[in-house]
């Protein structure tokens, strides 16, 4: 019997990639999808941790990452063992923990979130009257602390990429323009740089802001997040002058190494079956991971 062959492509992926997708989105979207997919194989062109979580979300399908040194710095930056020292040392807190984590990061954890629905689960955690530390991500943890007063104690691991916008070269940037400037900052960006923009919000979010964007149309419109995702925006609004945020002078190039290493051809092999099998987890560590994916899953529903 032919094995049904399903390719998912994260935007941060290169267009060649994107276009021999079946499915284009961000890190939920394609975790999502992945649950639904009536597939033999998934090919998940991303990062390690989002086929995992594709694994975890439908165990019965055969997940590919086309390259296994995909991984992401906010879990290399995460020692697993120090962070449960860690969560073990507020035992009345909750520990929100951001979707781009291991899967035993998550099974440390009491739910899971994406930079779509931090804000609210958050919040309802405080209504709730509960004590919560978040991780792995500093700058998002310290923008959240910074938007809603809250005092979350935080783990310190970052996004290589998206630390490397800074409110120097983005001052240079806007002083350049002459008419109106706008900034769109996705919440891995350091806090000084989420302070000046204009909106904050996922790489779904940040496209539709520029999708339904209607202010001036000669405005240059500054966007702080991973180069691949300007190809989509471009796609939405060709009327509009998109620019990746720079991270020094001139520079437009600010991309994320693990994402490139989808190649065309690593992506072919995968679709022929050769790659990184996520067959690691145990049927436990999948299940204890579940756990707080699906309690996010049933709140945003
Ligand atoms: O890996 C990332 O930085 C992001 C923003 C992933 C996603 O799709 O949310
Ligand atoms: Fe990780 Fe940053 Fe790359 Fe996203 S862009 S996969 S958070 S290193």
């Amino acid at each position: 019997m032919t094995q049904r062959v399903v390719t998912l492509a994260h935007y941060y992926t290169q267009p060649e990639i994107q276009q021999m997708a079946d499915k284009v989105g961000d890190s939920l979207e394609l975790s999502l999808f992945a649950r639904e997919a009536e597939a033999d194989i998934i090919v998940f062109a991303g990062v390690r941790f989002m086929a995992e979580t594709a694994k975890i979300l439908n165990p019965n399908a055969t997940v590919i990452l086309p390259d296994a040194g995909s991984t992401c710095s906010l879990v290399t930056q995460t020692d697993v063992a120090a962070l449960k020292t860690w969560r073990e040392s507020y035992p009345d807190h909750v520990h929100v923990s951001y979707i781009n984590s291991s899967a035993e990061h998550k099974a440390l954890s009491d739910w899971i979130v994406t930079s779509r629905n931090v804000d609210d689960i958050i919040a309802h955690l405080y209504e709730q009257g509960k004590k919560v530390i978040f991780s792995p991500d500093r700058n998002m943890g310290a923008y959240l602390n910074y938007q809603y007063g809250y005092d979350m104690p935080l783990w310190s691991a970052v996004c290589e990429v998206h630390d490397k916008f800074n409110e120097a070269a983005l001052n240079e940037a806007l002083g350049a323009v002459n008419g109106e400037a706008y900034l769109i900052a996705h919440p891995e960006s350091p806090l000084p740089v989420l302070k000046r923009a204009d909106y904050v919000g996922s790489t779904s979010g940040m496209l539709n802001w520029v999708k339904q964007f209607s202010g001036n149309p000669e405005a240059v419109i500054f966007v702080a997040t991973e180069d691949g995702i300007l190809y989509n925006m471009g796609l939405a609004r060709p009327d509009l002058d998109l620019r990746q945020a720079p991270i020094y002078a001139g520079c437009q190039c600010n991309s994320c190494p693990y994402m490139k290493m989808n190649t065309i051809e690593a992506v072919k092999r995968a679709q022929q079956g050769i790659g990184l099998k996520i067959d690691y987890l145990t049927p436990a560590q999948m299940d204890a991971a579940r756990l707080p994916i699906e309690r996010m899953l049933d709140f945003s529903q």
